[in-house]
């Protein structure tokens, strides 16, 4: 079952060209159900075990209590690392970019807790300190998400909106962007164990709060075109981004430390 980590998915030109018009894109049946419920639980036991202590959700503020957050669980679990760097997903992801190749800039799990509270409208790419659009984040139910669970959900299109650009996930980013991203078309559908959505930095997206009793379990990984450059260190999070996901690499240089190995590329 192992080995399906490193077999081709093929990404239908449908799926290409509406990454292409829209920043974002659900995949359905990517993924074999049986091979995440396998590595389901080596994610929940990181989580359990990595997780920084929570206070109550009601003593948290709007992005604590939007998801539980664990960074890099590639680093520390060779069952997690056989998905975080597999050559099945970094190759939908280059060919939805239409790019040469992909490495890994992190993953994570996002744990939406039951009773949890929204994910404010944003897009990722106000963290990242590289000099190229792109960029993509395959988000990853571990489970079927029902709307009532708060499943990530788009604004279609919106890349091209650049007055949110520099808004942080917050109560601000969640008033400024809900307004502005209403001309756009809205995509939020339940995911079925083994879709796959991934959108690109500049896509706004948010989630709904978990109104069920039962976590909602996602996991991410975000890939940069294997030729992306560091840049842009202008804020303290992207100052803290370059420390913490290309320890070593100097502005201007390629992001090739150690944590960005090359995932998938197209020989030529
Ligand atoms: O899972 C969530 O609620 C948020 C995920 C997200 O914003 C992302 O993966 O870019």
């Amino acid at each position: 079952m192992d080995r399906i980590w490193e077999t081709t998915h093929t990404v239908e030109q449908a799926a290409v060209d509406a990454y292409g018009q829209d920043g974002c894109v659900t995949i359905r049946g990517a993924l074999p159900s049986e091979a995440l419920m396998q590595v389901r639980g080596e994610i929940r036991r990181a989580v359990r075990q990595h997780a920084a202590p929570a206070l109550p959700l009601a003593q948290r503020n709007t992005y604590q209590r939007a998801f539980t957050q664990v960074t890099n669980l590639w680093q520390i679990n060779q069952r997690i690392a056989q998905v975080a760097c597999s050559a099945r997903l970094a190759e939908m992801a280059t060919v939805l970019m239409g790019c040469e190749g992909v490495r890994m800039y992190h993953d994570q799990a996002l744990i939406k807790e039951a009773g949890g509270g929204a994910t404010p409208w944003h897009c990722d790419q106000f963290y990242w300190p590289v000099d190229t659009d792109n960029t993509i984040t395959a988000w990853i139910p571990l489970q079927d998400i029902a709307l009532e669970q708060g499943p990530l959900s788009f604004a279609r299109g919106s890349a091209s909106y650049a007055l949110g650009r520099g808004l942080s996930i917050s109560d601000e980013s969640e008033s400024q962007l809900k307004a502005a991203m209403a001309d756009y078309p809205y995509e939020s559908t339940a995911f079925a164990l083994g879709d796959v959505s991934f959108h690109s930095g500049w896509t706004y997206h948010h989630a709904g709060p978990n109104e069920t009793n039962h976590d909602r379990e996602a996991f991410t990984i975000i890939y940069i075109d294997k030729a992306a450059t560091l840049t842009g260190l202008t804020t303290p999070f992207r100052q803290y981004d370059a420390r913490t996901w290309c320890p070593g690499i100097k502005p201007g240089a390629l992001i090739n430390s150690p944590l960005n190995p090359i995932l998938f590329e197209f020989t030529p």
